[in-house]
């Protein structure tokens, strides 16, 4: 039987197998029909195709896709679904991105697969365009023809909070390069979609690890996924039973996109200069380090050498020996190097904007969070294989995922205090476990509740966390649902042909 992964997106005619039954199902009919209606609406035409792709919880393994560790998240319900027609050519060589919530107003684009994505002017249809430029030069790669550019009429319904940390982005991303290929025909294995669809964000300026376009991608219902990179897997963990994952936001947005040069694009280029400090520690020549070490996992090997001397495998042994606590300025690197950070990254512009931005770099932290939150995704899939009780099973997890918060607060710096108090809360009102979950600085956190307590936990939360928070104004008693909620793990990506 062919894996997973090597099947390609599915294509359904009805809702059900992606949305299930009962008010779910009831509540996606409703969204398709006002997407259709809509669609003609503003186009004056039927859309040919739709296609969703889901947001995302990551249970563990936070700020180490883009290091080349694995990850374990899930989907979630809430998704961005995309209704798209193909212009005929003799119609406008235009794109046309509409949405259905009025804050998202339309955006047209020339029909220029080589457009550069205006980085300075940020527009809500430029995730549209990464998912564009993306097809184009995957189909240029893989020889496909495609026939004369043409425009495309495209409406999007997304329910995935933004800057929420659930990964809206990659809900766009990849619902609207899927949507593309549909309309083109063009189908592929997933995991040559989620790696496509990783680049494709990579145009809208993160440097992306591809944790979320993956599980988007790549879901099972009923699964969290353990994701492992280079090249792209998922294998399947069942969670144990008796607990549930809620999902609660802090309602500090975090815009990963604007904020991309002090904070997401700042760690991934102090874990490449931590790299390269290390590499060159244990023995790398310094040109050969720049050139070699790119990632804390392209060093780990050496780490761990190094740590077997002192009668240890773990990397981070070798962290504490090489790396300062001190922040490291500039010129303490390049002392190391010998040659200019901005040399060491002249061909990226996003490292650039973070080099101008940063005052200092935290290079022991970072690593040593790397390190130790790659072993913890592992610790976590290997609870859920043992075969302790679910009880257990449960508590242990919980105490995976306190530490992991630990270490993205204190060493990665990647809170901030609305978070700290939301997963204050979770603990205080029983959570067995609570953490940041997503790049953090804002958005949602995820708790580890029995199932038994989940109404009342949700309810405590309301009272001790929200109530306040509504009283000022910063949330709608009415929107509370979409803020803090239980969820299960959900399907992948999905094509529908009506
Ligand atoms: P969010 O901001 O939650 O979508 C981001 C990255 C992930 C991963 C996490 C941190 C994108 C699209 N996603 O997730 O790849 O690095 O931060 O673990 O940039």
């Amino acid at each position: 039987m062919a894996k997973h992964e090597d099947l390609p997106i599915p294509i359904y005619t009805e809702l059900e197998p992606v949305y299930g039954d009962g008010s779910p199902l009831e509540e996606a009919q409703l969204r398709f029909q006002t997407l259709k209606s809509k669609f003609a609406d503003v186009f004056g035409q039927a859309p040919d195709i739709f296609a969703r792709s889901p947001g995302r919880v990551n249970l563990i393994g936070e700020h180490i896709d883009y290091e080349g560790y694995s990850v374990l998240p899930m989907a979630i319900r809430q998704d961005t679904i995309i209704a798209i027609r193909k212009h005929r050519e003799d119609e406008p060589r235009e794109l046309r991105i509409a949405n259905v919530n009025d804050k998202y107003p339309l955006c047209t684009y020339p029909a220029d697969p080589n457009q550069d994505v205006d980085l300075k002017n940020h527009r809500w249809g430029h995730y549209f365009i990464c998912g564009y430029k993306g097809f184009y030069e995957f189909a240029r790669l893989k020889k496909i023809e495609l026939g004369a550019v043409v425009g495309l009429d495209v409406l999007v319904d997304g329910t995935v909070p933004t800057g929420s940390g659930l990964s809206s982005s990659a809900a766009f991303v990849c619902s609207a390069t899927i949507a593309i290929m549909a309309a083109f025909d063009v189908n592929s294995p997933k995991k040559e979609i989620a790696q496509l669809t990783c680049e494709c964000e990579r145009y809208i300026g993160t440097q992306s690890g591809g944790m979320d376009q993956a599980i988007s991608v790549m879901a099972k219902s009923g699964f969290a996924e353990l994701i492992d990179f280079n090249p792209i897997r998922a294998t399947d963990v069942q969670l144990p039973a008796g607990g549930t994952f809620v999902i609660a936001h802090s309602l500090a947005e975090s815009p990963k996109a604007l904020t991309a040069a002090t904070n997401y694009n700042n760690r991934v280029v102090e874990c490449r200069l931590a790299s390269i400090v290390l590499g060159i520690k244990l023995g790398m020549a310094p040109k050969e380090a720049i050139s070699k070490a790119k990632t804390l996992s392209d060093v780990e090997g050496m780490c761990v050498s190094f740590a077997g001397t002192r009668g240890s495998s773990d990397p981070g042994v070798a962290v504490k020996e090489f790396l300062k606590e001190e922040p490291y300025t500039a010129d303490d690197i390049e002392n190391i190097t010998g040659e200019a950070l901005t040399s060491v990254f002249s061909n990226s512009t996003s490292s650039l904007d973070v080099l101008k931005a940063a005052k200092h770099f935290k290079l022991f932290q970072r690593a040593s969070h790397v390190y130790s939150e790659a072993r913890r995704v592992y610790a976590f899939r290997d609870v859920v294989l043992s075969d302790v009780s679910d009880e257990e099973k449960l508590k242990q997890l919980g105490d995976l995922m306190n530490d992991s918060h630990y270490s993205c607060s204190v060493l990665y710096e990647c809170s901030c205090p609305e978070l700290e108090e939301l997963v204050k809360n979770c603990r205080d009102h029983g959570a067995i476990g609570a953490r940041l979950t997503g790049a953090g600085w804002g958005g949602c956190a995820v708790a580890l509740v029995k199932e038994s307590i989940v109404p009342q936990f949700i309810l405590n939360l309301k009272e001790s966390f929200y109530q306040s928070r509504i009283e000022k104004g910063i949330v709608s008693n009415t929107d509370l649902g979409s803020y803090v909620f239980a969820s299960k793990p959900s399907s992948g990506a999905a094509i529908f042909k009506f």
